[in-house]
């Protein structure tokens, strides 16, 4: 029998640029129930603006005993609104869909990828839980993982989804359970994900069959691999080798960064696309959106992940983030939002003023990489160069651009894709039709924690908690599980019918923790979240792990 395809059309919730494609089917029946729910949001909406004026909302630093307390419990009560939206996705998840890997809370349908499924938003959801004490859904999580989640089975997966997703989420779990149930499942997984590296470079083919461990090429120009894909399984297997000792795993996922790197791609900026069987880049796209973003992140997180000693992906990193304030920084007008352009024609050609969401991940990167994970006012004392001030400068900068993304439209959340104007257009950013939906992506929310975390200035939770009001308002379905939406610009909000596991994985971990009073659960400086939020420790090296490769110079 012939392998079975991955889930690259039709289906969610695989590729980050994939097209839009509207339904009109059951056009009469959703807006019967957008109007539903757009009356009850706002009343809602309301009772939380009156509970925020009359209930002591944060009022900034410096404030007396009495207003400090009860601006401590107001973070506690948003804090338990996320907790509460995540139960209600959850519940909604469990009694229509459990088990399966796509879910559409509107027509409460759902459909699996793999044929008897992947897990995969109880494995993506799994540590969300178990950082928010949510013990009982986390006990049958892990019921189901252990009796019916298999990965022998005779299907293609997207390797890089698959490594940050799955593996990603059991070794995580196992970090926080200390269970290693989720262990073994993540070795199995791992040691199936490995065919995908059999290519002539190393460079890993988009995909791979779990049961042959055969890889296949992609479908995108010449069979070349996206470079964030191939660049974003490193943390996940490094750590696996972390855990059992199995040092191929390292190797494996090593070796294709020095491959990029043997490209010396000029100021450290490279094409999205990359060619498994030669190694080299493909196409003249350059751009921190999809495709790109998550290589500039594993620069930085490898260096933090082993104890900052692989000095290696520092320096690509740094190299990187010159290369973006120097060749992407730009200014829109008339107000002078900072954004991170794109280069449609190679590193000398002119930029184009479009953003994905996805780049927004990139403030927190920046906040991160300038601190390493300290907070600011550490980092300031201990050692604090002129390009450290420069790239947290860009960072709280790229904050507040990405926060605008939300302000800006009708519903208060983010389109996939704004265009900037730099010229005499009247309004700072456009969204264009095809653009506008609304995943329930985790970019903005991520990079506010981690913000936060770092500045400690509430601006960044404040900024947070619109977002999240934003998503009950607009997002939240009569069952209280949330959905995306098709059109962030349209009111009544134009649902649309998927649940991310993302929503679940990233968006409401991350809200949840950035309302956390308590600073130090997964502090910054000792973990390590991985692109897909999912946390994992710092660890040492010992003398047992190295970084096997050295960066060449350029020709
Ligand atoms: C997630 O799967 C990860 O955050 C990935 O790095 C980018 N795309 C989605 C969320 O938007």
């Amino acid at each position: 029998m012939a392998p079975m395809r991955a889930d690259t059309d039709n289906g969610l919730p695989l590729y980050k640029d994939k097209p839009f494609a509207p339904r009109s089917s059951t056009r009469k029946q959703r807006q019967l129930r957008r109007t539903v729910l757009w009356t009850v949001g706002a009343v809602a909406a309301v009772v939380m603006i009156v509970r925020a004026i009359g209930g002591g909302g944060y009022s900034g630093p410096g404030l007396r005993a009495g207003r400090k307390k009860a601006a401590q419990e107001s973070w506690a009560d948003r804090q338990a609104a996320v907790r509460q939206a995540f139960e209600d996705s959850w519940r909604s998840y469990e009694e229509t869909a459990w088990g399966m890997d796509v879910y559409r809370p509107v027509s409460k349908t759902s459909r699996n990828m793999a044929p008897e499924g992947m897990g995969w938003i109880i494995v993506d959801a799994l540590d969300t839980m178990l950082i928010m004490n949510l013990t009982e859904p986390a006990e049958r999580a892990r019921t189901w993982i252990a009796q019916n989640l298999t990965y022998d089975q005779d299907y293609e997966v997207n390797t890089f989804e698959t490594t940050i997703r799955m593996l990603g989420g059991l070794l995580s779990a196992h970090y926080l359970s200390g269970l290693d149930e989720y262990l073994d499942k993540a070795t199995d997984l791992g040691n199936r994900l490995l065919g995908a590296f059999d290519s002539p470079t190393g460079v890993p083919y988009a995909s791979v069959n779990l049961r042959t461990g055969k890889g296949r090429r992609s479908m995108d120009i010449g069979g070349a691999s996206s470079t964030a894909e191939a660049a974003t399984v490193q943390l996940e297997l490094k750590y696996l080798t972390k855990l059992t000792g199995e040092t191929l795993f390292w190797e494996k996922a090593e070796k294709v960064f020095e491959v990029l790197d043997g490209n010396h791609a000029p100021h450290g900026l490279v094409p999205i696309y990359v060619s498994p069987e030669t190694g080299q880049f493909a196409g003249r796209t350059i751009r921190l959106g999809s495709r790109g973003d998550s290589y500039y992140e594993y620069e930085l997180k490898q260096y933090l992940q082993t104890g900052r000693r692989e000095t290696v992906y520092k320096a690509m990193y740094d190299e990187s983030m010159a290369g973006v304030h120097k060749k992407l920084v730009r200014k829109s007008k008339p107000r002078g939002l900072t954004f991170i352009a794109e280069l449609d024609n190679g590193i000398d050609g002119a930029t184009s003023p479009k953003m994905d969401h996805l780049v927004c991940f990139l403030a927190g990167n920046l906040a991160l990489g300038a601190t390493e994970g300290a907070t600011l006012e550490l980092a300031q004392r201990t050692r604090w160069t002129a390009r450290q001030a420069a790239d947290m400068a860009l960072a709280k900068e790229l904050m507040h651009t990405c926060v605008q993304m939300y302000d800006q439209t009708a519903t208060g959340l983010a389109p996939e894709i704004a265009w900037f104007n730099e010229g005499d257009g009247a309004e700072d950013m456009v969204i264009k039709s095809q653009d506008a939906h609304n995943l329930q992506r985790p970019e903005t929310v991520e990079s506010l924690f981690v913000l936060w975390r770092i500045t400690r200035d509430p601006i960044y939770r404040e900024w947070g908690w619109r977002i999240f009001q934003a998503f009950q308002k607009y997002a939240r379905l009569e069952d209280g599980s949330y959905t995306s939406l098709n059109n962030v610009n349209v009111l009544p909000p134009d649902i649309r019918d998927n649940m991310e596991s993302f929503w679940l994985a990233e968006t409401l971990k991350y809200l949840y923790l950035l309302f956390d009073d308590d600073t130090s659960v997964l502090p910054l400086d000792a973990v390590v979240f991985n692109t897909e939020g999912h946390p994992f420790p710092r660890f040492d090296m010992g003398t047992r792990f190295k970084t096997g490769w050295q960066r060449s110079a350029a020709a």
